[in-house]
């Protein structure tokens, strides 16, 4: 059998070597070959240092997470890295790529720590729900002070070798391309010296001195952290790091970690975890599949959409030629993304220099004929099926062959887009979510002839841009707003039958979504879209665009705002409301918030079983990727999919059925049959 771990010798230093691709997964193997290592070490007198490195892109990131769940097998993680510790020659951990997690822990254990400069150290188990199981949560405050380990441990954000340094995580950065060397000259130099020990430091002192930078910490993140168990228990853990000797800070950590992995959030992050990977891959499209390379992006339409398209293959340092129709468009356009730009350099996520480099990579044009040689092009005008030809038998005629022409379209038929062109296998849809430049999803629609070079190309592009993808087939709203068109329907119709609209949007908010329906289009803007007759009245909106209700920007929409963008439900629009269920004959009635919930969510559900049975998602997990990523539902609850295998399907069909919603047969069958959506 061959074994993920090996030994070399140089000198009088034990090199211990992790081969365990892609990313150095501590599984139960690594695990015990790490433990054997450092017996080789202690029970060889001519070996008087160690130095624990990994091949591959990266030092260990962290526990085996396919691992969770199942019945241990040790060494635990934990007792290798006492062992470890415990060593009376000098041990080294030689760091490059990331060491996350558990792989911290194994740093943290680790007597000392060597880093290249590209290399990120972080605690990510708060992203899966969990916090770190293998001591991180006693050590590193115990190293680095209380102050410097929360952000750490609690937010799970990894930070940058140099970062390490300045806080007393790593002792010294070393060559990029020397790592190995450097190490063991670094141990070399440590020989003969009593050794430190993470364990018996007293930088966690901090956190007794000052307990308000615990509630500070909460306070400044307490809005992230809202409906999250893990960060508070990792606020809990490091607490205790202080005011507990380490052997009992130990037992706390262990006692927090085993609460939070038998719970549903941590089952549901881990889901999510492999959910977004699984996401990347196209069941029927060869993993192999030769790319196109996409060197040069136009992008048409330089509006809210099309700008901040352009500004995810800038900051990438791709070239984008922006088209307009209009001067004055394209000054105003390329204006606001300069803007953009220099806002987040105000902010001190950019300098001043990168804002220049991603503009000077941006060309402004009024011609078609300046997209020619684009690898891609990008279309984000107005959703309207007869420009939208227009444009693509434009497009078709000035763009070189063999470049792939996308429509930002967020419900429109792709194949009747590419059916505009000479080349439907290179058409299809990449649709962003506004803001284009912030928001994670990328929705990228398969057209009935789309190429899979076109696709395999389209998923590595979204990844180098820092957008999670998912693939969706042709259908009107694709899979995340045709699911939401079932929920908007349902929020109108629960106001017209007498529900509060406030309750609708508290509702969504106290399941875990950042806002409701109403809050959003008071932030969209109400009048989006009206057609600017206060004499025609047909629905809610147009009643409250009349009266010059049109959202935050005039102060009132449906509910009225303070100077600080505070809500308050508003008696005038209560009103409107009552006049409006009237005029159409609805009966009104007080309904509670459960049946707000059930009606909201269960017919999203119903609607993911029926995309799922059309197939226009490949997989039942893809769907709660679009939905945690572009829609704001919370990931702790896995997204909708995984949320109602968590409820039961059953349960869901019940619902349904109870509120006289229609139920899908194939929502029907796998209720009946006991299955889930998620295997
Ligand atoms: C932990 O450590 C708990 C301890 O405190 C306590 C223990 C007692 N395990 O992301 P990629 C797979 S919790 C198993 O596409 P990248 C991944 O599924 C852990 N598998 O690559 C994928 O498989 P496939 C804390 C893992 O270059 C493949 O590797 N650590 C793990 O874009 C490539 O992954 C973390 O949370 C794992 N730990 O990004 C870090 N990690 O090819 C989790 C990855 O079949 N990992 N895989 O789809 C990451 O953040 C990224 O993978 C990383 C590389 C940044 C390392």
């Amino acid at each position: 059998m061959t074994t993920p771990i090996r030994t070399e010798r140089h000198d009088n230093v034990l090199v211990i070597i992790s081969d365990n691709p892609p990313v150095n997964a501590l599984g139960q193997a690594v695990r015990a070959g790490l433990a054997a290592g450092i017996e080789e070490a202690l029970s060889d007198d001519g070996i008087e240092a160690v130095v624990i490195r990994c091949d591959g892109r990266t030092f260990f990131a962290g526990a085996d997470i396919t691992e969770f769940g199942k019945a241990p097998k040790g060494p635990s993680l934990p007792e290798a890295l006492d062992k470890l510790e415990a060593s009376d020659k000098p041990v080294v951990a030689a760091i490059h790529g990331t060491a996350l997690g558990g792989g911290c822990e194994v740093a943290l254990a680790c007597h000392y720590r060597v880093a290249v400069p590209s290399a990120k150290i972080g605690l990510p188990e708060v992203k899966l729900g969990l916090i770190p199981g293998a001591a991180g949560t006693q050590r590193l405050p115990r190293l680095v002070g209380a102050e410097a380990a929360l952000p750490l441990v609690a937010t799970g954000d990894p930070i940058s070798a140099k970062k390490a340094q300045a806080i007393g995580l790593v002792d010294k950065i070393v060559g990029e391309d020397s790592l190995e060397a450097d190490a063991i000259a670094f141990a070399k130099s440590k020989i003969g010296q009593p050794v430190p020990r993470a364990s018996e430091g007293t930088a966690n002192q901090d956190g007794v001195k000052n307990p308000a930078i615990f509630d500070d910490f909460r306070q400044k993140n307490g809005r992230k952290m809202r409906g999250f168990d893990a960060p508070n228990a990792a606020i809990e853990a490091v607490k205790a790091a202080g005011e507990l000797p380490y052997a009992e800070g130990v037992k706390k950590e262990r006692e927090l970690f085993a609460r939070l992995m038998g719970g549903t959030q941590s089952k549901a992050m881990r889901h999510y975890f492999f959910a977004e990977r699984a996401a990347n891959k196209i069941d029927d499209v060869p993993a192999d599949t030769p790319l196109i390379p996409i060197k040069k992006v136009g992008v048409i339409g330089a509006g809210t959409m099309g700008g901040g398209i352009a500004m995810n293959f800038l900051s990438a340092g791709i070239p984008v030629t922006i088209l307009e129709m209009k001067q004055e468009a394209l000054d105003r356009g390329t204006g606001v993304m300069r803007k953009n730009y220099e806002n987040t350099a105000k902010r001190g996520r950019m300098t001043v220099e990168q804002v220049g480099t991603a503009m000077g990579l941006l060309t402004p044009t009024l011609d078609y004929a300046d997209l020619a040689d684009c690898d891609l092009v990008i279309e984000a005008v107005y959703e309207n099926m007869d420009v939208k030809k227009e444009v693509f038998g434009t497009l078709d005629g000035v763009v070189k062959q063999g470049a792939i022409l996308a429509s930002n379209t967020s419900y429109l038929n792709i194949d009747e887009i590419a059916a505009a062109t000479q080349r439907p296998g290179y058409v299809l849809g990449l649709h962003f979510f506004s803001p284009a430049n912030v928001m994670k999803l990328l929705e990228v629609v398969r057209g009935a002839k789309t190429r899979d070079d076109v696709l395999a190309t389209s998923m590595k592009l979204a990844k180098k841009i820092g957008k999670v993808a998912a693939v969706s087939g042709v259908c009107p709203g694709f899979i995340g707003n045709r699911m939401l068109s079932k929920r908007q329907e349902q929020a109108n119709q629960l106001i017209m039958e007498g529900a509060n609209y406030w309750d609708v949007d508290d509702v969504l908010l106290e399941f875990g979504f950042p806002m409701g329906p109403f809050q959003m289009g008071d932030l969209a803007g109400i009048d989006i879209g009206w057609h600017r007759d206060p004499s025609k009245v047909t629905t809610v909106r147009e009643a409250l665009c009349a009266v010059g209700r049109f959202g935050q920007k005039t102060g009132k929409g449906f509910y009225d705002y303070d100077e600080a963008r505070n809500r308050t439900p508003s008696d005038e629009v209560k009103t409107i409301i009552a006049d409006f269920a009237a005029k159409e004959g609805h009966a009104q009635r007080d309904i509670s918030k459960d049946e707000i919930r059930e009606r909201l969510l269960y017919p999203m559900i119903n609607e993911g079983a029926k995309i799922l049975d059309e197939k226009m998602a490949q997989r039942a997990s893809d769907i709660d990727v679009v939905w945690i990523n572009g829609y704001g539902w919370p990931i702790y609850t896995g997204g909708p999919m995984f949320w109602a295998d968590t409820i039961g399907l059953d349960t869901v069909v019940a619902g349904l059925e109870k509120h006289g919603l229609p139920v899908s047969d194939y929502l029907r069958g796998k209720a009946a049959r006991g299955e889930t959506f998620n295997g």
